[in-house]
Formats: structure tokens, C-alpha cells, sequence
């Protein structure tokens, strides 16, 4: 695996909201990843990881469109130990911390997200507004488990749009360019496409605005989307990926810090130990 980023990646991510990683991962560590999450993925029987908690209404409603923009499962690092030990892998916390100019991050969620043959595009969206916690320096690394393309659905994004830090946000529906209703002055901007073969990845700043394409092929496209939070960040009340139960203990402002939800996976204090 790799384990830095370029000056000019960074500097690409800082400018844009966005960059693509080439090769972040090798020709068996793809194999290895590819066939821990689709093995995790098959083994789970609803989105979230606890099957007998009460998660956000909207997951567990049937969704004509959405439920046909990809097939999803949030957390298996939680169900898996092969996808725990990718997950919370501390050379990709220090790429996500190095990004995002933070001391430390942990894990908000991981989504592995297949877009299934024919799947309907992704609408434009931000990330950030829908999670439970405000920052502008989150972000997703998005790994490539098969080779992403414009054919299938690779991502899409609407360069310098966080450097707005807005927080209006649309739901992944229907209407592919709602968002745009709602900031007009991003429709002037042209998307950027950002194929990427597999064991390649794309990162993005929670707040660039970005999408993808219909999967035109009938050959899944095969992602996880790590989400990385910057340590510190603060609970701002939204149900988001918690159980009703983990909510109901939570008042607005605290700190996000449980170890078995959001494990903090990089350091700047305890980087002289070896990476793992
Ligand atoms: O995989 C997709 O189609 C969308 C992914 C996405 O929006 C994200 O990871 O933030």
C-alpha cells in the first residue's frame, strides 16, 4: 500500500475538493480488499451492522429510485475482521490527516457501495449536511474495487465547490442536478470525470459537491468509501448512521470520541510509532 500522498496530490485535493490516488493500493492488496468486502457484503442482511437496533427511518424504507442508484452496507469493519483490519489501517488514516490538515482523524463510517449493472446515476450531492457532525475539513476516501469508468459510474465532482463551506444539501434522488437549484452559481462550473482503475482511489473534501454516472454496463462497479472525521469533532444532533439508542445518549456538542463507533486511526501525537 502506499502510505503518502504527493505535494502536488495534496495540493490538487486542496485546491479542487478533490484528486484522484493512483495505485494507493497493489495488485494483491485489491484482490485481498475486493474479496473481504464483497464477502463481508454478502454476509450482512440489512444496511447497518446491528440487527436488532432502530436505525434512521430512511434506511430501512423502500426507495424506487435511490434502492436502484447502488446497493449499500455501512460499517463492516464493525462485522468483519478482515474489513476492520483494512479499515482502521493507520497509513491511510495519516494520507486522510496529511489531506485534510488535521492532527488527528477517525473513522466516521465506512459504505461499501456496489453499483449494480444498469444502476441510475448518483445525484449531485455534499456529504458533510447529512452526517452527524459539522467540519470542513472531512472527507472520503473512495477505493476502487474493480476498475471505476465513465461507463459505470465512475465519481464526478464540481471543482472548488468547498471552498464555499456550505451545508444546504439535497437527498440522492430523481432529479440528478437538484443541487444546482440550490447553489446556482456551481451550474457554471463543468464536472470533472475521474475514472480510476482498480487499487486506485478518489478523495474528496466532504463538502465538494460531486455525483456519478449510471452504470451503462452489466458488470457491478465494486467501491468502499472510507469517511474520514477530523478528531474532535462534535455530535450536532442528527440520527445519521447512529442507532435511536446511541442517540438518546448523546446531547448536541459532544465530543465524538467512542472507540467502537469512531476509532481514532491516526495520530500526529503517536506517529513515531511504525506503521502498522
Ligand atoms: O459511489 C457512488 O456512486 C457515490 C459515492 C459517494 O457519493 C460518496 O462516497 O460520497
Amino acid at each position: 500500500m502506499r502510505e503518502t500522498v504527493t505535494e502536488q496530490e495534496v495540493n490538487c485535493y486542496r485546491r479542487n475538493g478533490f484528486a484522484v490516488l493512483r495505485d494507493l493500493l497493489d495488485a494483491d492488496e485489491v484482490l485481498a480488499w475486493r474479496q473481504a468486502v464483497t464477502s463481508a457484503f454478502g454476509d450482512r442482511t440489512g444496511i447497518f451492522p446491528k440487527a436488532d437496533a432502530e436505525y434512521a427511518p430512511f434506511f430501512t424504507e423502500e426507495h424506487d429510485y435511490h434502492d436502484k442508484v447502488f446497493s449499500q452496507t455501512v460499517n463492516l469493519w464493525m462485522t468483519s475482521p478482515e474489513v476492520r483490519e483494512l479499515v482502521l489501517d493507520r497509513r491511510l488514516g495519516r494520507i486522510a490527516a496529511t489531506l485534510a490538515g488535521a492532527d488527528g482523524m477517525r473513522i466516521y463510517l465506512d459504505q461499501a457501495l456496489v453499483k449494480e449493472p444498469f444502476a441510475n446515476p448518483t445525484a449531485f450531492h455534499l456529504d458533510v449536511p447529512y452526517w452527524a457532525f459539522k467540519a470542513s475539513n472531512a472527507l472520503t476516501i473512495w477505493f476502487a474495487l474493480s476498475d471505476a469508468t465513465v461507463e459505470n459510474g465512475c465519481l464526478c465532482y464540481v471543482p472548488g465547490t468547498h471552498l464555499d463551506e456550505r451545508y444546504d444539501n439535497v437527498a440522492i434522488d430523481q432529479d440528478i442536478g437538484a443541487l444546482f437549484k440550490v447553489y446556482p452559481d456551481w451550474k457554471k462550473i463543468d464536472p470533472v470525470f475521474c475514472p480510476v482503475p482498480a487499487g486506485g482511489a478518489v478523495v474528496h473534501n466532504g463538502l465538494t459537491a460531486h455525483g456519478a454516472g449510471a452504470n451503462m454496463t452489466p458488470h457491478q462497479r465494486i467501491a468502499i468509501a472510507i469517511a474520514y472525521m477530523p478528531d474532535g469533532a462534535r455530535f450536532n444532533g442528527a440520527q445519521d448512521v447512529y442507532t435511536k439508542e446511541q442517540v438518546a445518549r448523546m446531547a448536541v456538542g459532544d465530543l465524538l470520541d467512542d472507540e467502537e463507533q469512531n476509532p481514532l486511526v491516526f495520530s500526529a501525537s503517536s506517529d513515531d510509532l511504525p506503521v502498522a
